[in-house]
């Protein structure tokens, strides 16, 4: 059996104010082509389907339309599960239509539908709440235990209805508590819906760490007050192979993705360890980091296959994936990552001058810029049009100025300057080494004279 593992779609996110519409509607297409090419069973979603809770129309209409595709109108079923960029309603309110069509949308920890044949055949079912079980002629049975972002309150409303209420009320549930009361509802789920002559793998919207890997960090730990001890972005430098056939020790542990809803914090989720996912789950198919890596490649790969386009200044050098998995019964997993070619590069060129950031701009369309300029002086409003004629993507400038570390450390006003050079010096401190406006400079003017006036 064949699965393809993709997540963190964010459908109608734009980098800054760019739409991103266009790309999505063509790397969900490369997706789809994938699927078919290489002859995949079905596929799973790993969460952040949606960038919002309230999607743009043509967000959804690009969801709706991607989905159908991938589901080959039903003879490929595809699992998708909310993140926490989702809303958990919206995600599961087309579910009769979808799962007509073998779509099957999850929002909670607990959904769960009636069984349903499709007109190609493929029957799918909640053997458990959380449990999705897809049967077909000729093909291992598949048990997902899908698993969509939840935060710690909706967990802990779980596990009470279930009486396993882990909150004392003398005291908040501390962060191994959760992640203890989650990992026993998953192995309930598991015990119930999968069995070893299947195929059964995991789904779910998390932070996934490897402990084992790790610095020895205290299991006790709170994350609010730990953070960033566990998340080292440098390791992020490192790529992994294109076409790896199968997981090797290529392991990371990544910061949450820049620009996006955190939810390591408290009363969000926190990290959970690698042992806490149900020990029969063969592959453990994550959403959430938008870079493509193995938590943990062995003997069970847990990994997130990335989000399918660069969403970020921090993803600028990254290469993004679906990843294939080859799975039978009882035999372990073969990851294989296929490298998606849609979409455009995040850059981040440094210049020393205008005119050599205008050559580099001109030479550097299709992609989206973040420019660090390093001058001696001031960009003034001339040259920073220049810039922005050159290139139709420009995420942002940085104007480095030369000798501007001795102007910080120092720190000292010289008062006796002209009145407009320093209220230039003061809007280049507050505009990264900026000009300013002539217009602003004027209206300044006019507003110092009004106020001199008046006395
Ligand atoms: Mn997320």
């Amino acid at each position: 059996m064949r699965l393809l593992h993709t997540s963190d779609w964010h459908l109608g996110k734009r980098l800054d104010l760019f739409s991103r519409i266009e790309e999505q509607r063509q790397v969900l297409d490369e997706i789809s082509e994938l699927a078919e090419l290489h002859k995949v069973d079905a596929v799973l979603v790993s969460g952040d389907l949606f960038d919002s809770f309230n999607p743009s129309t043509e967000a959804q209409e690009l969801f709706y339309a991607a989905l159908k595709r991938m589901s080959g109108n039903g003879s490929r079923p595809v699992i998708a599960i909310a993140g926490n960029h989702d809303s958990a309603d919206a995600i599961q309110a087309p579910v009769p239509l979808a799962r007509l069509h073998g779509i099957v949308l999850i929002g909670y920890i607990t959904s769960s539908l009636p069984e349903i044949t499709t007109d190609s055949g493929v029957t799918i079912s909640f053997p458990a709440p959380g449990a999705v079980r897809i049967e077909r002629d000729g093909l291992s049975t598949l048990n997902v235990l899908a698993s969509p972002y939840a935060n710690e309150r909706r967990i802990q409303d779980i596990l009470k209805e279930r009486g396993e209420q882990v909150k004392s009320p003398a005291r908040p549930v501390t962060d191994s508590e959760l992640i203890a009361g989650l990992s026993n509802l998953w192995d309930s789920t598991a015990a119930a819906a999968f069995r070893s002559e299947d195929v059964n793998v995991m789904a779910a919207h998390l932070y996934a760490i490897d402990k084992t890997r790790g610095q020895g960090e205290d299991q006790d730990q709170d994350w609010n007050q730990g953070q960033g001890q566990e998340q080292d972005p440098g390791q992020g430098q490192e790529q992994l192979q294109l076409e790896l056939e199968e997981p090797t020790g290529a392991v990371e542990s990544l910061a949450e993705p820049e620009d996006e809803k955190p939810i390591l914090y408290k009363g969000g989720l926190p990290p959970v360890p690698v042992t806490a996912f149900p020990a029969l789950s063969q592959y453990v198919a994550l959403g959430h980091l938008h870079k493509g890596h193995f938590v943990c490649p062995k003997p069970v790969p847990v990994a997130y296959c990335g989000s399918p386009l660069a969403y970020s200044r921090s993803e600028s050098e990254q290469q993004k994936y679906v990843y294939l998995i080859d799975l039978e019964p009882g035999a372990e997993a073969l990851v294989k990552q296929l490298p998606l070619q849609s979409g455009l590069p995040v850059l981040r060129p440094v210049c020393e001058s205008t005119d050599e950031a205008v050559q580099w701009l001109a030479e550097h369309q299709e992609a989206y810029v973040e420019l660090t300029l390093q001058l001696d002086n001031y960009l003034s409003s001339e040259e920073r049009r220049r810039i922005f004629a050159a290139h139709d993507r420009i995420l942002s400038i940085i104007p480095e100025i030369r000798g501007a570390e001795m102007h910080e450390e120092a720190k000292v006003v010289d008062v006796s300057q002209s009145i407009d050079t320093l209220f230039a010096e003061y809007y280049a401190a507050e505009h990264q080494g900026s000009a300013p406006p002539k217009e602003l400079t004027e209206l300044f003017r006019e507003v110092l004279s009004a106020a001199k006036d008046e006395k």
